[in-house]
């Protein structure tokens, strides 16, 4: 599981997008502000030299086995064009609005088909593991994409941990409601908590990573604060924010989209090009911030990560379960 390979990359791909994002975690380090950010002649190399050894929460390393080689979404954009119903509909709801969520002291419950129940705390979640970033693209159901600097680890860290027994079949993440900071939950679109799932062998996939930064940084409330998942070879919605507990079991958990309109979204959600929507193409993306006559780009089969998640869905009928 940990042998497989990033996709093929050509190097003069990769060096401007990792040099930049390389080059901001030195100026954080060097405690270089925005403002700042010619490098003054100073070559990369010996800033690189002069850089202190990684330490603290968000000193995360990038991992290169997880990077798409594409110019990460803005930050402005990644916080400010969102989806989190609990605040709102609209995609300026969350960053409007989610500054009200509490999101300390938190603690993640995980229990079900486990020989180890444990309530964690959130400050133990965030040193379970190594931090690392990872490049992911994410691909919302609505035909739009991002490509988004996370810091985080493997979901497969925590679940080890609590030993799933051989009766867990499924994981269950049940994310936050909070009355009265959510104006979202006057709206009765969804039945709150909002609920998703996975089959435990996808929530094993090194890919399925909990979140718990992007750009460097504490991650923000609309993003899912202050744990979320991130599954990059499904449509967005499969990634719950503000996860208050994770429970296996034995049965496909009953989650939310599935249940509004269970003729459009089913519980796999893998992305695929070749299986619309009933009311829309998903053959075709666009690509937040890329500007108005950016032309779309196409979906990829399960968002580009076929190499490593194909395998998966052997046998399985992949128009009936989409
Ligand atoms: N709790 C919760 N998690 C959620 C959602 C939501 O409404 N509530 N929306 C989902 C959808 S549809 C998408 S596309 C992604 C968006 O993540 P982002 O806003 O960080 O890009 O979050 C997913 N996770
Ligand atoms: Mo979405």
């Amino acid at each position: 599981m940990s042998h497989f390979k990033a996709p093929p990359i050509a190097p003069s791909e990769i060096t401007p997008e990792r040099v930049w994002l390389a080059r901001r975690r030195w100026m954080q380090q060097l405690g270089v502000g925005a403002v700042a950010l010619g490098t003054g002649g100073l070559s990369l190399r010996a800033m690189a030299q002069s850089a202190p050894a990684a330490s603290g929460l968000f000193a995360a390393k990038p991992n290169p086995v997880y990077q798409i080689m594409e110019k990460p979404t803005s930050e402005k954009d990644i916080t400010s064009y969102n989806n989190f119903y609990e605040f709102g509909t609209g995609k300026s709801d969350p960053s409007n609005y989610a500054g009200a969520m509490k999101t300390s002291p938190w603690k993640v419950i995980v229990e079900g088909e486990v020989a180890k129940p444990r309530t964690f705390d959130i400050d133990d979640l965030r040193k379970l593991a190594p931090m690392e970033e990872r490049v992911y693209r994410l691909r919302c159901v609505e035909a739009w994409s991002m490509v988004i600097p996370w810091e985080g680890y493997s979901l497969s860290t925590l679940l080890k941990q609590v030993e799933p027994t051989s009766r867990a079949k499924y994981i269950e993440f049940v994310t936050a409601v909070q009355p009265g900071n959510m104006p979202g939950l006057a709206d009765r679109i969804i039945d709150w908590p909002y609920v998703e799932g996975l089959r435990i062998d996808e929530a094993m996939n090194p890919l399925t990573m909990l979140v718990f930064g992007l750009y460097g940084k504490t991650l923000p409330n609309q993003d899912g604060a202050p744990m979320r998942v991130a599954v990059p070879w499904k449509y967005g919605f499969k990634s719950g924010k503000s996860i208050v507990k994770i429970r296996l079991t034995e049965k496909q958990p009953v989650t939310s989209w599935p249940k509004i309109a269970p003729t459009e979204y089913a519980f796999y959600a893998n992305v695929n090009p070749k299986v619309p929507h009933p009311r829309w193409s998903q053959a075709t993306e666009r690509r937040i911030g890329s500007g108005f006559f950016a032309p779309r780009v196409d979906t990829l089969m399960y968002n580009g990560y076929a190499e490593q998640v194909a395998a998966l869905y052997q046998g399985m009928d992949l128009r009936k379960n989409f």
